[in-house]
């Protein structure tokens, strides 16, 4: 399939090959120079957190300072960055990773937290430290986390509450989104096969299920619901930004665990969603935004969160929608060199210009890159990648912009930067880590799961389906 990285790619890229010996024992070999580019751009920005932020949920870029989520620190950065620098053969920063939370966390803290954030983050990142190591110590504390989470799950309607405290159990914020109510089922899926527990699984279906019951006679959802009368708040359907990693997780957690029903509920959804909310412009397919009742066109606005569509496409087979859909963000990217976290693709204008150094069209570009062979979307992420170091790179890391037209930087360094967006352009770029989507699944945050690790039998028996 990917023969023709050999033939399309310049020469440039062939040299400086290094070969590693990870703690697991497989071989990471750099085998060019962009991915040892990429893995000295990590280690260059987790070096910058290390001295300047250890200890903090994030980096400020710019100031060399840190600054936390709430009154006090979750340490989302350690834990979200583990599986990259893992992926990448950073034995000595993983070791330290792993001693640091084993020896220094606790999650009994007084935090009224975000449900959906800290499940992606913290406990996806937790499950990845337990997947690599094997320690059962990093699976209670995986364990401890998940149970903190479960008492948002308990409403009338199985939907989760927006806010927990870890502490004390409470829950708070009874409206919540798409992608915050059903975006649980590869983190609990993963902690009911490893503890054995269904109840984690079968918490996280019965919230997408909650969902999924709620869809209109056409097979849309709407946006945001009521956890405790389950009522639509907002009927506006779209496939990005508030609902994405609900449609990503039917998918991807089928693909890890098996369970039927979920291929089925994606199913449901993707005829619908192909049917009511594109738009399509030559070579270019946009996903805007219609009443999930009608699927009458509402909007064109789209975020830069809704890239990962065209990632999803291309995983679940749809090659012709992913080209294009990945065409139309190419297009919006190329227009600033970056993407803006809101944009109007009928009237061709940024609304909101701030960039996060999201993952999305890269990602996307990286699967398919990998699915298809096709150099085009591996030169898109060469390209992404100048971008990133032209206008984000700061004498320490890399910094959000404030506004893509202008290029002004804002202080501010998100997690999901080295947990995703330097993962795919590593992913895309080294062509024989033996992590890839032939053998593995990826959560919405790019913690990444062998195929091979979870048996279906069991994963039948231990998450109940
Ligand atoms: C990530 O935290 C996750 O991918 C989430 O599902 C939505 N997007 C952000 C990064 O943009």
């Amino acid at each position: 399939m990917r023969i023709t990285f050999f033939i399309l790619v310049p020469f440039l890229f062939l040299c400086c090959t290094e070969s590693q010996k990870s703690k697991n024992g497989a071989n990471v070999v750099h085998e060019n120079l962009l991915a040892e580019e990429v893995r000295n751009e990590t280690l260059r920005t987790w070096k910058a957190y290390v001295q300047c932020a250890w200890g903090h949920d994030n980096l400020k870029p710019l100031t060399k300072g840190y600054e936390d989520w709430y009154d006090e620190s979750l340490n989302i950065s350690i834990i979200d960055a583990y599986s990259t620098l893992h992926l990448m053969g950073f034995e000595e920063e993983t070791h330290r990773i792993e001693r640091y939370v084993i020896d220094s966390l606790s999650f009994d803290q007084d935090l009224d937290v975000k449900v959906f954030e800290v499940n992606i983050r913290v406990l996806g990142g937790l499950l990845n430290m337990y997947y690599q190591t094997q320690n059962d110590t990093l699976l209670q504390m995986a364990q401890d986390f998940g149970d903190r989470l479960l008492p948002a799950f308990e409403s009338p309607t199985g939907l989760p509450y927006f806010h927990i405290n870890l502490k004390t159990g409470q829950p708070s914020g009874n409206t919540i989104n798409v992608a915050e109510a059903g975006s649980y089922l590869m983190e609990f899926g993963l902690l009911s096969y490893f503890t054995e527990n269904p109840e984690y699984y079968q918490t996280a279906k019965r919230a997408t299920k909650a969902v999924f019951d709620r869809r209109s006679e056409i097979g849309l959802v709407g946006r945001d619901l009521n956890v405790e009368t389950g009522e639509w708040t907002i009927i506006e359907s779209m496939a990005g930004a508030y609902v994405d990693s609900y449609f990503e997780y039917l998918y991807k957690a089928w693909l890890l665990f098996g369970d039927p029903e979920l291929k089925t509920m994606y199913d449901a959804h993707i005829g619908p969603i192909n049917r009511y909310l594109t738009d399509s412009d030559g070579d270019l397919l946009w996903y805007g935004k219609s009443d999930m009742e009608t699927g009458k066109r509402t909007a064109t606005d789209i975020t830069l969160w809704d890239a990962y569509l065209p990632g999803l496409l291309a995983l679940s087979g749809d090659m012709p929608r992913a080209k294009k859909a990945h065409n139309a963000w190419d297009a919006v990217w190329n227009k600033n060199g970056a993407v803006s976290f809101s944009y109007d693709y009928q009237k061709d204008s940024v609304l909101n210009p701030y960039f996060q150094l999201n993952p999305e069209v890269l990602e996307s570009a990286y699967y398919l890159w990998h699915l298809t062979g096709d150099s085009t979307y591996y030169q898109r992420n060469v390209k992404y990648f100048e971008d990133l170091k032209t206008h984000c790179q700061t004498p320490v890391a890399y910094a959000h912009l404030n506004d893509i037209t202008t290029k002004e930087k804002d202080d501010k360094l998100a997690t999901f930067f080295i947990a995703e967006t330097l993962k795919y352009l590593y992913l895309t770029f080294s062509d024989t880590t033996s992590v890839s989507l032939d053998s593995h699944v990826f959560t919405t945050e790019a913690h990444h799961f062998a195929k091979a690790a979870i048996d279906k039998e069991k994963a039948e028996v231990r998450l109940g389906f």
